[in-house]
């Protein structure tokens, strides 16, 4: 019995940009919840996480912007997200902005001994108070969920580290910052950026990524920043960068990960509707996770 349950995390205090806590809502909008329907089961709309309309604040100390607010509404989806583990669902997370990584990733990775992450993104995500350039959060998740990064974040679930470095890919990369590139260097992350992507093709780097997780995970969670394709396909998002991956390989990523069958938990982040041209990028995002959940051309 194929379950989904779908949970939106409306969040953008990770960040600066009004608007990308409309995220869900544009993909519900985009039709979601129709698209999937005839790939499952069941699939249960668990609503969203309520967040409200906070102050924003700077922690002194740290500099980092809304670190107890995130701390917070990172925990609740931790909690969302594990019940629908338990429940043997596969948990997808409407974003909001990527610091909701930590959160879902809380709510995940204690399921499983080996849990891998494909980092779909322009960026590492790999920032932590001392190297970031703008102390915006969801510039940090995947260091956070190293274990790496202020404890009121590394330790949302009560458990500290969710991931190891050999069992992340990140794929998309072109906007890295020098603390992120010690960062991958020094754990040995493995990382497919835009230049490799280009020289081998998105088939090559999509094979070598899934036999890698394939043969040491017991699960793989995709975490797809919008923002990873190039802005002319998905030009709603808070980050743009240049170059990046085009919609068609975009979907032939998701259709050999379906092929695959390796995925076990996903989560679709920083739709900005407001930045975005008449919801495209979120309808970019809802036909993706129809590749992704085994959407067939012909
Ligand atoms: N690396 C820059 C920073 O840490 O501020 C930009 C981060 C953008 C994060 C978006 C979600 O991917
Ligand atoms: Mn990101
Ligand atoms: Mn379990
Ligand atoms: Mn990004």
């Amino acid at each position: 019995m194929k379950k989904l349950s779908i949970i939106g995390m409306p969040m953008d205090l990770g960040q600066m940009r009004r608007g990308v806590d409309m995220g869900p809502s544009a993909i519900r909008y985009a039709g979601v919840n129709e698209r999937l329907k005839n790939l499952f089961d069941e699939v249960h709309d668990l609503g969203d996480i309520a967040i409200g309309r906070p102050e924003v604040a700077i922690d002194a100390e740290s500099n980092l912007r809304n670190l107890d607010l995130v701390a917070e509404k990172s925990q609740l989806l931790a909690n969302q997200v594990d019940q629908v583990v338990q429940e043997g669902a596969f948990p997808l997370v409407l974003g909001g902005d990527h610091s909701i990584a930590i959160g879902t990733l809380a709510g995940v990775a204690k399921h499983y001994k080996n849990l891998g992450v494909i980092w779909y993104d322009a960026h590492g995500d790999l920032n932590t108070a001392e190297t970031s350039p703008s102390g915006n959060i969801h510039g940090m998740p995947l260091a956070v969920s190293l274990g790496i990064g202020h404890p009121l974040l590394t330790e949302v679930g009560g458990y500290n580290p969710k991931i190891k470095a050999e069992n992340i890919v990140i794929i998309g990369a072109r906007a890295l910052d020098d603390g992120e590139k010690e960062l991958i260097k020094e754990k040995g992350i493995k990382v497919y950026t835009m230049h490799e992507i280009d020289r081998l093709g998105m088939t090559k780097v999509m094979e070598d990524t899934i036999a890698y997780l394939k043969e040491k995970t017991d699960g793989v969670h995709l975490s797809l920043d919008l923002d990873g394709l190039d802005p002319h396909d998905a030009p709603g998002v808070g980050t743009p960068v240049n170059g990046g991956i085009s919609y068609r390989e975009s979907h032939l990523a998701m259709e050999m990960l379906a092929e695959s069958g390796i995925v076990t938990s996903a989560e679709f982040v920083e739709v900005n509707p407001i930045l975005d041209d008449k919801n495209r990028t979120a309808s970019v995002a809802v036909a993706l996770m129809g590749s992704l959940f085994g959407e067939k051309l012909l």
